[in-house]
């Protein structure tokens, strides 16, 4: 069984909306009860125009970490997802593995852990709610001093729920 997190963003249409199919989504896909941070609301990091909404949730599965991202990747263009040649651009819904177990992998189309998760406070803020004694696997640095490093940007915590 592996502990899985996933850090959920969106920031078109019917937001919340997709936020809360997300987690509806993620508990049939775990074999125990999600855990859910708050949503945050973050200014785009990149091209996009529109804030995101962005959480982050912690499951278990059986699944292996790349038949995962491809039930993920399923699961966005089931909800509306549209390809989208801007990197960074904007989008519906966005579900990236952040972490899996302390799996360190690096292959064409999956990096474990998340490339660039220490640079986004709109990853960190939502993870430190749920893991205020987390560490980077490879780095060993811990949560606050990763989010003194990283780049700032206008993020608020949001009391919606979902
Ligand atoms: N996702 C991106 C690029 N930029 N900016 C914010 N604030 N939130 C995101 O989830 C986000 C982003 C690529 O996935
Ligand atoms: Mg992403
Ligand atoms: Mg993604």
């Amino acid at each position: 069984m592996a502990e899985v997190v996933i850090a959920i963003g969106s920031n078109l249409g019917d937001k919340l909306n997709y936020i809360r199919q997300s987690a509806e989504f993620l508990e049939h896909l775990s074999t125990t009860f999600i855990r859910k941070s708050s949503i945050w609301e973050s200014e785009p990091v990149g091209p996009a125009k529109f804030p995101f909404y962005n959480s982050v949730a912690v499951i278990s599965t059986d699944q292996p970490a790349a038949e995962l991202l491809e039930l993920l990747k399923t699961f966005e263009q089931q909800l509306g997802r549209e390809a989208n040649p801007i990197k960074w651009g904007p989008r519906i819904v966005d579900l990236d593995i952040i972490s899996y177990n302390s799996l360190v992998i690096q292959t064409d189309s999956l990096i474990i852990p998340h490339p660039e998760y220490q640079q986004r406070l709109f990853v960190l803020l939502p993870l430190r709610e749920l893991f205020p004694s987390w560490s980077d696997l490879s780095s060993g640095k811990g949560i606050e001093q990763i989010i003194e490093e990283a780049p700032e940007i206008m993020i608020r915590k949001t009391d919606l729920t979902w």
